[in-house]
């Protein structure tokens, strides 16, 4: 089959064994690729482990369309069972290193085992080594980076972990070309764990496809569409910080720990704060809209912004100024956290504080305190000690009734939407396959415009429909899907560039099935490994239901907790789970998944 280079590239980093093997073509048919074949290997491979053992694996898998001449597909999806959540993980990044993978000729890499010192991966097309990593262990991963460069040339893509990755803090992530970030769910820890400090790759072959001159005539087609849509120059002006000042309009700005969802200060971080502070532009490779907002920060240090990153860094922890929030920005950069994890944990740090339950003060805002805190947990000390495993575990630490205010679905942080009045967005977290993340099924932007405050079978139905997109067919293609979200580019052209890439036609209703295939998949390896598995592990923090919002014209909304839970019902309804969310044996079947009902034990 064409479109792929048909090979996994496996590294065991316990006896250094290196193997390529075939991918077969069920698995290509059933699955596609990045995050489907993802869920297929972890599921074969990864079961009743300790993420952080050297019995988990991790991950880097890319799809079909990844790295050819096509708008912004230079992506890739890191997995691995969570260390953070116990399920299972990944996280979507723009790399170089996608790219030349493809071109070295393999979709995948399965790492695997644990090296007993600190090494990195270099793979040179065939050629694939274990290097010693002792002069970038401990190094933040711009020194790293910069110092792989100088070792290996600057052309290469890499993949490496900061501090935070090596101490094994559970929300660290994997970052790229100093500001791209992927693995929310602690991909940089499963590294970190197996020694494993980077992956540095340069492939320079070509990427097989069926029919490549009229992929190159729809990719440049495709490109010429994008540059010339409405919110174009918008987007390249703001980026995702243009979603801003409209969260904050619509009471879902995250605020002091999602106690508000509005900022009195918001103004000096919104999307024009930004464009008044920018100094530059750069993002992942192959995309003509590109959104790496470049700003100084307060040190004077150049920082990427995002959305997610000013929303969880600022009103979240109380921040009021853009430079400021670029800082914390750049350090998690540096050490290698996920911005949002990091912002749901000081917000809970804060509140912890000025309730009494922790000792140290950490004040709304305060930079130093924040930057203490980082460093701490690079080094596993401190605060750092006490947030290094996120917030569910840090509730526990912390104790009172800090479980409420934890801001986190099966262990994952929220991302940055206030969900007090948004419940289809609420469901949208709670339904995610890897916790709560806002990239399976970002409905809040058509649930404010449509009918906001209803529970309706409608809302449910679009959180599966965005799911079966976002989640299934960008997740597996893999390209990036804001194209499609942030200017309109037509949904049209993936079929189209599936089937010059692979010869095959592929219909919308097939492309549905596979996303339904994959969260089948997905939801099973979660039950597989949690055997304590209830449905309110669906539910949103309990916040939202219990504490209504005290300000903006919102005040006094709050979800409804039975209503939520009719919600659910018909979310599982249609997915044809049972009413625990446990997928039945009849829905497996049909999903070509009757394997995995033996996998279920007691609940199959
Ligand atoms: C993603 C999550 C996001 S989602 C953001 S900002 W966003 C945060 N960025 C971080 C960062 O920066 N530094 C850091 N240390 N941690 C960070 N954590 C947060 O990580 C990213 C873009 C964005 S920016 C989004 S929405 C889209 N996500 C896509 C996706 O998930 N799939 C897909 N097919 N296309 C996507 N396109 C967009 O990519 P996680 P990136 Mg990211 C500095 O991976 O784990 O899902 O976390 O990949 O290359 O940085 O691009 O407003
Ligand atoms: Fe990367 Fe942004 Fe381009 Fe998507 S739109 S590929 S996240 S630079």
């Amino acid at each position: 089959m064409k479109g792929y280079g048909g090979r996994i590239l496996r590294v065991n980093l316990s006896d250094g064994k290196i193997s390529k093997e075939e991918i077969s073509d069920e698995m290509r048919r059933k699955f596609l690729g990045g995050r489907g074949f993802a869920a297929k290997i972890l599921w074969d491979e990864v079961g009743g482990v300790d993420p952080l053992s050297e019995d988990n694996k991790i991950v880097f898998s890319t799809g079909p369309l990844t790295g050819l001449p096509l708008p912004s597909s230079g992506k890739m999806v890191i997995a691995s069972k969570s260390p953070l959540t116990g399920g299972y993980g990944d996280g979507n990044i723009g790399s170089m290193a996608a790219v030349h993978l493809r071109r070295a000729g393999y979709d995948v890499m399965i790492v695997e085992g644990r090296s007993e010192t600190p090494c990195y991966i270099a793979i040179q097309d065939e050629e694939v080594k274990i290097l010693g990593a002792r002069e970038i262990w401990g190094r933040t991963t711009f020194e790293s980076q910069d110092r792989l460069e100088a070792n290996h040339g600057k052309t290469i893509g890499v993949l490496v972990i900061g501090p935070a990755g090596e101490k094994m803090a559970r929300f660290a992530n994997v970052i790229s070309q100093r500001g791209r970030a992927g693995g929310r769910p602690g991909m940089g820890a499963v590294m970190g764990s197996k020694n494993l400090k980077a992956v540095v790759v340069k492939g320079t072959g070509k990427i097989p496809v069926f029919n490549e001159k009229k992929l190159r005539e729809m990719g440049r087609k495709g490109y010429g569409e994008i540059k010339g849509k409405e919110n174009y120059d918008f987007w390249i002006r703001q980026g995702t910080m243009q979603v801003f000042e409209w969260c904050n309009e619509n009471s879902c700005l995250p605020t002091l720990n999602f106690r508000e969802g509005t900022f009195q200060f918001s103004k000096r971080l919104d999307g024009y704060a930004l464009e008044g502070a920018k100094v530059d532009r750069k993002g992942c490779p192959l995309c003509n809209m590109q959104c790496g907002n470049i700003i100084k920060d307060a040190e004077n240090r150049n920082v990427e912004m995002d959305y997610e990153n000013v929303g969880m860094l600022g009103p979240n922890i109380g921040m009021d100024d853009l430079r400021k929030v670029g800082v914390l920005n750049r350090m998690a950069d540096e050490y290698g956290l996920d911005t949002i994890s990091l912002g749901s944990c000081l917000g809970f740090l804060m509140e912890a504080s000025e309730r009494g339950l922790i000792y140290e003060r950490i004040a709304w805002g305060d930079l130093d305190a924040c930057k203490k805190v980082i460093e701490d947990t690079g080094k596993r000390r401190g605060l750092g000690e006490t947030i290094y495993e996120g917030v569910r575990m840090a509730s526990q630490r912390v104790g009172g009734n800090s479980r409420d205010w934890a801001m986190h679905v099966k262990g994952l942080e929220v991302s940055a939407y206030n969900c007090h009045a948004c419940p289809g967005m609420a469901l949208s977290f709670g339904t995610s396959p890897i916790g709560a993340h806002h990239k399976d099924a970002w409905v809040i932007s058509w649930e404010i415009s449509t009918d906001r405050f209803s529970y309706s079978k409608e809302k449910v139905e679009k959180v599966v429909e965005l799911q079966r997109l976002r989640g299934g067919l960008f997740e597996s293609l893999t390209t990036c899907r804001l194209p499609w979200i942030e200017v309109d580019f037509g949904l049209h052209w993936y079929p189209k560039y599936l089937e010059a890439a692979m010869g095959e036609e592929i219909s919308q209703g097939e492309l549905f099935e596979l996303g339904d295939r994959i969260y089948a998949l997905i939801r099973s390896y979660w039950i597989r490994e949690n055997r304590s598995w209830n449905r309110e592990m669906d539910y949103p923090p309990s916040r939202w239901f219990e504490e209504p919002l005290s300000k903006g014209d919102l005040k006094g909304y709050k979800l409804d907790r039975a209503r939520y839970d009719e919600m659910l019902s018909r979310y599982y309804e249609i997915r044809g789970w049972d009413e625990n969310g446990i997928p039945k044996r009849e829905t497996l079947e049909v999903l070509g998944l009757g394997d995995v009902v033996g996998g279920l034990g007691k609940h199959g």
